[in-house]
């Protein structure tokens, strides 16, 4: 009976567009994830901030492949931000510890998808499922060697031109050319999340600690 309301309640919560309520946070959908292959040897698994190199697959719940990396478009593999919302959430949320090398599917549902919008040829409310395969993790702009790396005038705190010349020589480093407009978004959608306090730098502080749980 107990587990009956509870899960009730669960239910209408999660239909809920209501993410934040008087400052507590409503139970999120889940991503469900299985793991198809993990290699034998994992140095390091991916975490909050890593840039990670993914070829991966997208199809929708009758099985339809709407996109593959490796098949579509340039045919390369992507390079993301784990964990900044820089792709869909149930990627962000179904990617972390993975090793080099590991492949999972992951079936996730609209509300950490493109949700009751929808988005180009995904209808709203679309469940969709994903093979991923890593093939790279590198440091992203998270980690304290990272961070060390992109306070050009070792003054503790991170301004601006400081992340965005981070992130142009990461791209440059993975041999991916400079793009400006995405350099300024990714340094845009990293400041509004870690610039707590909203001076314009972001402290070493305020790097190091995590504010936002996904
Ligand atoms: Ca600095
Ligand atoms: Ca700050």
């Amino acid at each position: 009976m107990m587990m009956m309301m509870m899960l009730g309640v669960l239910s209408y919560l999660c239909s809920s567009t209501l993410l934040w309520v008087s400052g507590g946070k409503l139970p999120e959908a889940e991503v469900s994830i299985e793991v198809l292959h993990r290699p034998f040897l994992c140095h390091r698994k991916s975490k909050y901030g890593d840039i990670l190199l993914v070829h991966h697959e997208g199809y929708f719940e009758n099985g339809t492949m709407f996109h593959s990396s490796r098949t579509h478009g340039d045919k390369q593999a992507v390079w993301f931000t784990l964990g900044i919302r820089e792709v869909i959430k149930g990627w962000d949320k179904g990617m972390q510890d993975m090793c080099s090398g590991e492949k999972r599917k992951l079936i996730i549902p609209p509300a950490l998808a493109y949700g009751s919008e929808g988005k180009g040829k995904i209808p709203p409310e679309s469940t969709l499922t994903f093979i991923v395969e890593v093939l790279e993790i590198r440091n992203g702009p998270r980690s304290h060697e990272s961070f060390q790396e992109m306070d050009l005038n070792d003054d503790w705190k991170l301004s601006r031109q400081e992340v965005k010349e981070y992130l142009r020589k990461e791209f440059e480093r993975h041999g991916y050319p400079p793009n400006d407009t995405l350099h300024e978004n990714m340094m845009q959608d990293i400041f509004s999340k870690e610039d707590e306090n909203k001076d314009g730098f972001i402290s070493s502080r305020e790097f190091t600690y995590r504010h936002d749980e996904l």
